[in-house]
């Protein structure tokens, strides 16, 4: 077909389609065509527009990016103000601002509130006529913003059309604008890379990005925005409650965050603060909080707002990730392989939900970053389960006594000398196994969960066994006594019965466990993994030469190295002997000739999932050599489905098509039939 022979129906149709997919990947993350078929249509309306420049209008795909710079954003007042939102810290504040509602209503029944996450990025309005993006502005004070409509266009989760029909002639949509944790990674590696300088959240790179003069920029940038309020209508009706609003701004293209609940009063909102909370670290965007509002409109407007924040609505922010505080001393640690780790000792703070008092510096290249000097105050910052880090040095507060920090040239445990090999930032001990920290170390990684998993064997224990003298090795543990334990300070003779029971238990164990936990440099639970699923023994992996190493999945040149290097030196050779003469065992595994004994069949992945991330799920599916798709056909192999999914297309289709489908539960299963992945033990 040519492109003469096309109608500009034919035209409007393509784009349409287009628009339509676009929205199904973008906005509902359940894209219904392959990319390339993707690709395939947006060529033909480039195409077509080529040929036809007349028929381009501004909700073509192909629109997306303006091609000049501005030389300035211009102003925009609002029409409708953009409110801002009063904060909460505490169950009572909340409790505080139900019992205000209650009142002013004069009413003791239950309220209803819309409960959604208090995303951490940029608020933006976007303004509809007839359905088409009219303009983009930054909420700016709330009453003017600056013009962003060339930059928010770039953006593939913003609609240029809205879909379907029913909106409002004229409708004023908001919503916050912000970067993705991957993407947000993705672009700072980039950066580092480049020797650029790099953002120091993705709220700031978000920022950033959309402040670009030249959209050509912004449209590189991982942007997404979710929508959570509307302003000025006219010429329509929109729903009563305020997540119908958000529902039916769904319905026409916008996305709207998939954590949204309407819940009945104040402890509802309370149970879904610590819901949402627990699982803040897991999410694929940064929130500082959650916003509750009073879910009835008609109650919105009778509320009203005061200054400039409306009474119906306020923000629960969780305990800030960052706070400032003074570093006392700095300490250097032995880590198992002899890394030297420079800690910071604090004066306590209370960050990120818990009180800190020490800090990673990590090396010797970030203290010279951070230019960070003992009695300086510093920035810290703990988010999630990860370890606190001093993030940066407020230099202005530094006072004349602050000291330089020395980092030493012997190990602050075995005196050894510290070597630093080029290129590597890591200094270490040259001590190896006669440096007592190291040998702690290297013991309490072996009794470790994801290694041997002995119960009730912690850090501090194995610390008080060796200054005891009672082990001076692995294979030691295994020749403890009920009898020796009891003895030690603060053990009775119930925990020392368990732990023999426990050490015990643990001589049962599995190849890719064994092989972790004898703490080989660089073999962490992933390589251990695929090592045993590749040679299926340990006599093969320790006779295995550099080259035979290196055809495993993930062992490069260094890790091969590493692995031949511990497997050469006589001490370890006799210590995983001693570990067997002690009874460890294990079950070897059989080796698919293939090594991939999921080669030829696809996998499709969705809904969320409890005990691994879906992405892992996929690299694994992967590393067994399955394909994973995005899209449910006849020739899919096999569904799985996590939570939340029951409904949803692909779990329709799979019943639809008799494709088969399994639970997270049997994915893991399978998973560790392969070798692939490490039940729980017990
Ligand atoms: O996620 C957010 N950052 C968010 C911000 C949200 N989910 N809801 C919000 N709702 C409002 C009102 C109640 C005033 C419509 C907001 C904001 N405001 C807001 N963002 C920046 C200032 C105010």
């Amino acid at each position: 077909m040519s492109n003469n022979s096309v109608s500009q129906s034919d035209y409007e149709e393509l784009k349409k389609t287009l628009n339509y997919h676009s929205y199904r990947y973008y906005v509902l993350d359940d894209p219904t065509l392959p990319d390339v078929e993707y690709d395939r249509i947006f060529q033909r309306i480039s195409q077509i527009e080529a040929q036809q420049p007349d028929w381009v209008s501004s909700d073509s795909p192909t629109q997306r990016v303006g091609d000049r710079p501005l030389s300035a954003f211009s102003q925009v007042a609002h029409e409708v103000p953009m409110l801002s939102l009063d904060n909460a810290f505490s169950d009572d504040e909340l409790r505080d601002f139900s019992r205000r509602l209650k009142d002013r209503l004069k009413s003791e029944l239950d309220i209803e509130f819309a409960c959604e996450p208090k995303l951490d990025g940029i608020a933006v309005s976007l303004l509809y006529r007839n359905g088409e993006l009219e303009r983009g502005a930054t909420r700016g004070d709330g009453a003017t913003g600056e013009d962003i409509t060339q930059n928010v266009r770039t953006i593939p989760s913003i609609p240029l059309r809205l879909l379907g029909d029913g909106y409002p002639e004229v409708l004023e949509v908001r919503g916050e604008i912000y970067m993705p944790r991957q993407g947000f990674n993705a672009l700072n590696d980039k950066a580092r890379e480049a020797g650029e300088k790099v953002f120091v959240n993705p709220r700031n790179a978000a920022a950033g990005s959309l402040r670009q003069l030249d959209s050509r920029i912004t449209a590189t940038r991982p942007l997404e925005m979710c929508t959570y309020s509307i302003g000025f209508v006219e010429g329509g009706d929109m729903p009563a409650r305020h997540t119908e609003v958000l529902e039916a701004l769904h319905g026409w293209g916008f996305l709207i965050n998939p954590e949204m609940r309407a819940v009945k009063d104040i402890e509802g909102c309370i149970d879904y603060y610590q819901r949402v909370g627990a699982k803040r670290d897991q999410l694929s965007y940064d929130i500082d909080g959650i916003v509750f509002k009073v879910n009835d409109r008609n109650l919105q407007d009778r509320l009203g707002f005061v200054s400039r924040a409306p009474r119906w609505a306020i923000a629960y922010k969780f305990p800030a990730q960052e706070e400032m505080t003074l570093l006392q001393s700095v300490e250097f640690q032995v880590g198992r392989t002899g890394a030297i780790t420079p800690v910071a000792r604090l004066e306590p703070v209370f960050v990120g939900g818990v009180t800190v008092s020490n800090a990673t510096l990590h090396n010797r290249d970030e203290i010279e970053r951070l230019g960070v000097m003992v009695g300086d105050t510093v920035v810290v910052r703990r988010a999630g389960d990860v370890i606190p880090q001093v993030v940066s040095v407020v230099k202005a507060q530094r006072p004349d006594s602050a000291k330089d920090i020395l980092f030493p040239k012997n190990c602050p445990i075995c005196d050894s000398l510290i070597e630093t090999v080029d290129g590597e930032a890591v200094a270490r001990c040259t001590g190896g196994l006669i440096c007592e920290a190291q040998r702690k170390e290297a013991i309490k990684h072996f009794a470790s969960r994801k290694a041997m998993d002995v119960d009730g064997l912690g850090d501090k224990l194995v610390e008080q066994l060796v200054d005891e003298g009672l082990i001076h090795s692995v294979a030691d543990l295994y020749s403890l006594t009920s009898e020796q334990l009891s003895e030690l300070e603060r053990m009775g003779v119930k925990s020392a019965d368990n732990l023999v029971a426990a050490l015990e238990q643990s001589r049962t164990t599995s190849l890719p466990r064994f092989l972790y936990a004898l703490g080989i440099r660089e073999v962490g639970e992933a390589t251990a993994r695929s090592l045993s699923r590749h040679f299926g023994n340990l006599a093969s992996i320790v006779e295995a030469s550099d080259e035979q190493l290196q055809k495993v999945d993930d062992v490069g040149p260094v890790v091969a190295r590493y692995i031949c290097e511990f497997f050469a030196q006589t001490h370890n050779l006799e210590a995983v002997e001693a570990l067997q003469s002690a009874g460890i065992h294990w079950d070897d595994i059989e080796i698919d000739e293939a090594d991939e004994p999921l080669a030829d069949k696809t996998f499709v992945v969705t809904g969320s999932f409890a005990t691994i991330k879906r992405n892992d799920a996929k690299k694994l599916l992967q590393e067994l050599g399955a394909k994973v798709a995005g899209s449910v056909s006849a020739k899919t192999y096999c569904v799985v489905v996590g939570g939340g999914a029951e409904n949803n297309s692909k779990y329709v289709k799979a019943t639809e098509l008799g494709v088969q489908t399994m639970t997270e539960n049997e994915l893991l299963e399978l998973l560790a039939e392969h070798g692939a992945y490490q039940l729980e033990q017990g």
